[in-house]
């Protein structure tokens, strides 16, 4: 027997027996045999790919993690404060330390005065307690901001994390617990865009559910709208929801985001982008036995300008085969690329005021403060639930 006869071999039968290895499969099947071909973007998230992501946003050119994370800072106190949640109406010790002014890069923005001007008359219940949900959690580095804030405010502080990564939520729990001593971490590992997860209510109180760092923005409008109402389904009057999503550029007012902005931070100097790109070539050979050759293909990003969207390609650089193994869902399979041929890896979406008020309306969500940074580069939007 061949040494490659071996491997194709061992990744059929790897294949054929782990779940995760034949969904990657299928994943590379599909996408792989489109006209367009494309792969879906979770397969980025490898423990190769996790780790670059990280990297990702820490960089210069990423200003969606430091952007958000400067708005929690700025405005927790406002956050809860709209959920009736202020050092005033709470019987919770206040900590000098954790209390934060507004920064100078934060502040409600104009633009986004339509997004929720309907809501301004809409209340939620002020007594009871909150316990925080976060879809697609990770690692939780930036919600640190906001349960510190509330364990201000409240005695104890339920926090119920959701995520696919057993080991993204045990960090959390690790490091969350040992810096915020009222804080209960109850991690649940599920996939939320396929799978319902469970809501642990303690006795009356109400949900604030985080969905942060623009994770909505990787899926299409429709996926993005239908996460929202399998969320709202879960949820009862007093509940809210804290939305992070990326802005479109715009062509007008005081400080437009441009799209040079856009195409940096997803370009980046140090090339750690086009690192996690590439990754998904490499964990195609590591899970399913392939032969791509990831140098031989160039990472592209580039601005959609008619669906409001930056896209990931990876850009073969010659004519040129790549094999998938024989596996259990089929035959050997040849992918052949002219020169040039893309393979379109993801999309980030990016919302204007209309795309937002469409989504929380579409889900039955009431916007109610929407906080903006001076560069218009990113918003938070508390909405809730009536
Ligand atoms: C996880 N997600 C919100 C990131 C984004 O900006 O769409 C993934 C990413 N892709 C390239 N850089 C970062």
């Amino acid at each position: 027997m061949t040494a490659s006869a071996t491997a194709f071999d061992l990744a059929a039968f790897t294949a054929a027996s782990d779940p995760a290895v034949h969904a990657v499969d299928a994943e590379a099947r599909r996408g792989l045999t489109l006209p367009q071909k494309s792969l879906a973007p979770w397969l980025f998230y490898d423990e190769a790919g996790s780790e670059l992501f990280e990297q990702i946003t820490e960089l210069p050119e990423y200003y969606l993690t430091r952007t958000e994370r400067a708005l929690f800072t700025a405005h927790a106190t406002q956050i809860f404060a709209e959920l009736g949640l202020s050092a005033k109406n709470s019987n919770a010790e206040p900590t000098a330390s954790t209390r934060n002014g507004p920064v100078a890069r934060a502040s409600q923005s104009a633009p986004y005065e339509d997004a929720v001007s309907d809501a301004r008359s809409a209340t939620i219940p002020f007594t009871r307690p909150l316990t925080v949900l976060e879809l697609g959690a990770g690692t939780a580095s930036k919600t640190g901001i906001l349960l510190r804030e509330l364990a201000r405010l409240q005695h104890n502080v339920l926090y119920q994390p959701v995520d696919i990564s057993p080991s993204a939520l045990a960090a959390a729990r690790v490091s969350l617990e040992g810096a915020i001593p009222q804080l209960t971490v109850r991690p649940h590992v599920a996939n939320y865009v396929t799978h319902r997860f469970p809501i642990v209510r303690p006795a009356a109180a109400r949900v604030l559910a985080l969905y942060i760092g623009s994770s909505i923005g990787n899926f299409s409008p429709a996926e993005a709208r239908d996460i929202l109402i399998r969320l709202r389904a879960q949820l009862a009057p007093g509940d809210a929801l804290l939305l992070g999503v990326d802005l479109a550029p715009c062509l007008a007012g005081a400080n437009p985001k441009q799209i040079s902005t856009l195409l940096d931070a997803y370009d980046d100097a140090a090339g750690i982008t086009a690192a996690f790109n590439r990754n998904v070539l490499v964990r195609l050979n590591r899970d399913l036995g392939a032969n791509f050759d990831p140098d031989r293909f160039a990472h592209r990003a580039l601005w959609n300008p008619a669906r409001s969207r930056m896209e990931m390609h990876l850009v073969s650089l010659e004519k040129q085969t790549a094999i998938l193994p024989r596996s259990a869902t089929g035959p050997a399979l040849p992918v052949h690329f002219a020169k040039g041929e893309s393979i379109h890896t993801e999309n980030s979406y990016k919302f204007t005021p209309a795309a937002l008020k469409a989504l929380f309306a579409a889900s039955r969500f009431t916007p109610k403060r929407s906080f903006t940074d001076l560069d218009n580069l990113f918003s938070v939007t508390l909405a809730c639930v009536e």
